[in-house]
């Protein structure tokens, strides 16, 4: 039997007893190894202490691998006409702009780590509400699995960079990379499924604490190449913001089309917001499923040349159309 097992084992072993995680178990086990006499009595003991903890690290592997967390998992009903979601490194100011654009009641804070669930808040612009999701950090050491899933379910992504950090292009990349390995590729293109498991994510860079730096958004500019557009941001000032939100509705790719009745003017007031490359009979639709079974023809204002005319049903209707349904 071993002997003289010290108070500060014998707590860390209570500790691991109550342990409701596996962080908190091998933390417990890493202390107990620490403070184990080494003697001869003690030898099993260790080697077990050993063991569980090379499991309990081998299985933290494997779901960081995985991006699987067997932790919480959170989804965030899509509102308005487009779900945005905020990914980037600790501290790169996520929180801060969906503060700054929305309603929601995010906690922004001077260390990294504040944010751990998501944080739905609606972002006004023009006529149309568009959601904005903040978002935990992502890094190599510790993100869960469900915040890789909430940028693949998105419409597009907002991606964070610190203009006044001199680490962000290391930090931003690693971002990057780690969601293009679960297969979520970030681009400038619109957002698409690329194959059974990819998709690709309209993203936009958005570079924070414009007014903390004065190069650091040529160095962004530099950095994205082309890869993203890219808009630069103070919370502090405001300067950026509105630019911003404009960029944000654009990688959106909402149309918005107003409806009119035959003979009446259009209500301009509430649109009906669709995905671009929406066609005049997924307009109908939208509107209403019944009025496929009943649909004559619409007429279109608009549209290139459309000014009133009937439009084809294949045609991809613009943002600002107006539809007039005509139904039998
Ligand atoms: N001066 C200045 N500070 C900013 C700006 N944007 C964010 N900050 C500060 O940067 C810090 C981090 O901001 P957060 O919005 O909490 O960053 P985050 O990316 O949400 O952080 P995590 O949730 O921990 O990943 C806070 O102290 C903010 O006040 C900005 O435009 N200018
Ligand atoms: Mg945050």
């Amino acid at each position: 039997m071993p002997a003289n097992l010290t108070p500060e084992f014998l707590a860390a072993r209570q500790r691991l007893n109550q342990a409701s995680s596996d962080e908190e178990r091998m933390e417990a086990l890493q202390e107990m190894l620490a403070t184990i006499p080494k003697h001869k009595g003690t030898e099993k003991m260790q080697a077990d202490l050993k063991r569980r903890l090379a499991k309990l690290k081998e299985r933290a592997e494997q779901r960081r691998r995985s991006g699987k967390s067997g932790g919480p998992s959170y989804h965030v009903e899509p509102e308005g006409a487009a779900q945005i979601a905020l990914v980037g490194p600790p501290n790169s100011g996520k929180s801060s702009l969906v503060a700054a654009l929305t309603n929601a009641k995010t906690e922004v804070a001077p260390y990294p780590m504040s944010t751990f669930r998501p944080i739905p808040g609606m972002m006004p612009y023009e006529d149309v509400q568009v959601q904005l999701v903040d978002l935990p950090p992502i890094t190599a050491e510790y993100t869960e699995g469900w915040v890789f899933g909430a940028a693949r379910t998105a419409d597009a992504v907002a991606l964070c960079w610190d203009l006044a950090d001199e680490r962000s292009p290391q930090a931003v990349e690693l971002v990057v990379e780690m969601l293009a390995e679960r297969h979520v590729s970030l681009g400038g293109g619109p957002s698409r499924h690329v194959d059974w498991r990819t998709v690709e994510r309209r993203t936009l860079l958005v570079g924070m604490r414009l007014d903390l730096s004065l190069d650091g958004l040529a160095r962004a500019q530099e950095w994205a190449g082309g890869r993203f557009p890219v808009v630069g941001v103070s919370v502090e000032t405001g300067e950026g913001l509105e630019d911003c939100k404009r960029r944000l509705f654009e990688i959106a790719d909402v149309v918005r089309v107003y409806s009119k009745k035959p003979g009446q003017g259009a209500d301009m007031e509430q649109p009906y917001t669709l995905r671009t490359g929406a066609t005049v009979l997924d307009v109908v639709e939208h509107v209403h499923r019944e009025f496929l079974d009943r649909l004559r023809f619409v007429r279109l204002w608009g549209s290139s040349k459309f000014d009133g005319q009937h439009a084809p049903m294949d045609h991809a209707v613009q943002d600002g159309d107006i539809v007039e349904i005509h139904l039998a």
